[in-house]
């Protein structure tokens, strides 16, 4: 086993990987920026280093200042939690040049994945359901038109190198075609470096539903069952929960074999995630896989009793999986409290929190990094923590989650926290009847109260 793991992150997950190693006996080392002297997993780690100034680039995505602390504090392993470092192949690489694990995947698997035409094209040969589509990238406009007259409208022009919806059109007709192309190719070019565009038909009204995977470094998968996340605006995730409201015990059994199908297409080691839509008739299509640890992670754990941290260390450490899957009994949900507006369309609310109280009680978990006094600082994202409720069903997890919800006390910042007490409260939410669209087309923002 590992004696020292460097955290190449900093907030809710740096702390979140903190905990597990010191009930795994393994030291740690923080990482962090000027911007971050005073975060709790600087005073959490056994050792800290501080790598560089508040902008990213400088710190947080720096890989030489991360290696060197790596190498001058002879820590054994680098975890690199998700966001910033956590899938870059050349990251993974570097990592296994200075003789340092990453705890993730390999740097192949990354580059798989992370290519979207590459990905899709693994998964089909594997027999994973994929969107029908372009076979692989378009060379012209005019095969882009071709096939969507013969798939019929409406398509999606998506980039192979994006994810997370930039680079990303849809189309209704041949007259619309061009503009999308030229803007999706525009967008994708200065997003990425890489203006590559293929075409699916485009799945009106899905839901956004993902299998939690782990795979060991001697071909061994399983799955963890589902996370729901539908409840999303602008492609950030809000809520998510575990089991979907839409997810049949057969439909789950399905999606599970699928989704372990592809984790052995690439061999993979780790945790992962594969996403999936959903359409309305029930049928389910491979969109992205994850090589990451994700934000939602703890709601797979609520219900499974697994500590995903504690089961990527010892994957990466060589320690063999069971090779079970796992389908729960239990309900789990996470509201993602952020620093933002919610009545002014989500704007980033930085600044010193003044005033804090946590909820708790049976079935109540809270991960976060702040305390009262902290100044939260404007150049990262605006998580600032996750409030996850577990029960025996999906209503007794909602009033357990608005119970939490209205214990909880942030003075000096606006936070999302009413957002989602009117959240809890939606008919619509509540049916467990949406999909992806639900929050920007149909959620009445006048019901967040204060
Ligand atoms: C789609 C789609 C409909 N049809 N692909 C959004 C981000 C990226 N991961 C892919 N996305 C989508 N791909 C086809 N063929 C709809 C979306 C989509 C979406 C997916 C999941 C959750 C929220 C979403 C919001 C808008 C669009």
């Amino acid at each position: 086993m590992f004696k020292k793991i460097l955290i190449a992150n900093r907030g809710e997950i740096a702390l979140r990987v903190i905990r597990t190693c010191k009930e795994m006996d393994i030291k740690t080392v923080a990482v962090y920026s000027t911007a971050d002297r005073e975060s709790l997993h600087v005073r959490f780690a056994d050792e800290a280093v501080c790598i560089g100034a508040a902008p990213s680039k400088e710190s947080y995505l720096n890989i030489p200042r991360i290696i060197s602390a790596a190498e001058i504090t002879n820590a054994d392993a680098i975890h690199p939690g998700y966001g910033f470092l956590s899938e870059r192949a050349e990251f993974s690489a570097v990592c296994h040049e200075y003789g340092i694990k990453f705890i993730g995947p390999t740097p192949a698997m990354i580059e798989s994945m992370g290519d979207k035409v590459t990905a899709k094209d693994t998964m089909k040969k594997s027999g994973v359901p994929v969107i029908p589509g372009s076979d692989g990238l378009l060379s012209t406009m005019e095969e882009g038109i071709k096939i969507a007259n013969e798939i019929k409208y409406p398509v999606i022009v998506k980039a192979t190198a994006g994810g997370g919806g930039k680079g990303m059109r849809i189309i209704n007709s041949d007259s619309e075609f061009k503009k999308a192309w030229d803007d999706a190719k525009r967008e994708a070019g200065a997003s990425f470096g890489n203006d590559g565009l293929y075409l699916e038909k485009f799945v009106e009204e899905p839901r956004h539903i993902e299998i939690q995977i782990v795979g060991d470094q001697y071909g061994k998968a399983c799955h963890l069952s589902e996370r729901d996340c539908s409840i999303q605006r602008r492609h950030q995730k809000l809520v998510e929960e575990t089991p979907s409201p839409v997810v049949s015990q057969e439909l789950r059994e399905r999606m599970g074999e699928a989704a372990i199908k592809g984790a052995k297409a690439i061999n993979y080691e780790g945790v992962g995630t594969i996403e999936f839509l959903v359409d309305k008739h029930g049928d389910f299509y491979f969109m992205e896989m994850n090589t990451r640890i994700q934000v939602e992670h703890p709601i797979t754990e609520e219900v499974t009793d697994y500590d995903l941290i504690k089961e990527q260390i010892k994957v990466a450490a060589g320690v063999p999986i069971s090779g079970r899957n796992y389908f729960p009994n239990l309900f789990a949900m996470e509201c993602r409290i952020n620093a933002e507006d919610p009545m002014n369309g989500f704007r980033p609310s930085p600044g010193k929190i003044l005033n804090l109280h946590l909820p708790g009680g049976h079935g109540v978990r809270v991960d976060s990094h702040v305390y009262a006094g902290y100044t939260i600082p404007p150049n990262y994202d605006s998580l600032i923590a996750k409030l996850i409720t577990t029960g025996q069903s999906r209503e007794e997890v909602i009033t357990r989650m608005k119970r939490a919800l209205s214990e909880f006390v942030i003075v000096g910042i606006k936070t999302t926290i009413p957002f989602h007490l009117a959240l809890m409260d939606n008919a619509v939410f509540r049916s467990g009847k949406f999909t992806t669209k639900f929050l920007e087309t149909s959620f009445d923002f006048s019901t967040i109260k204060e």
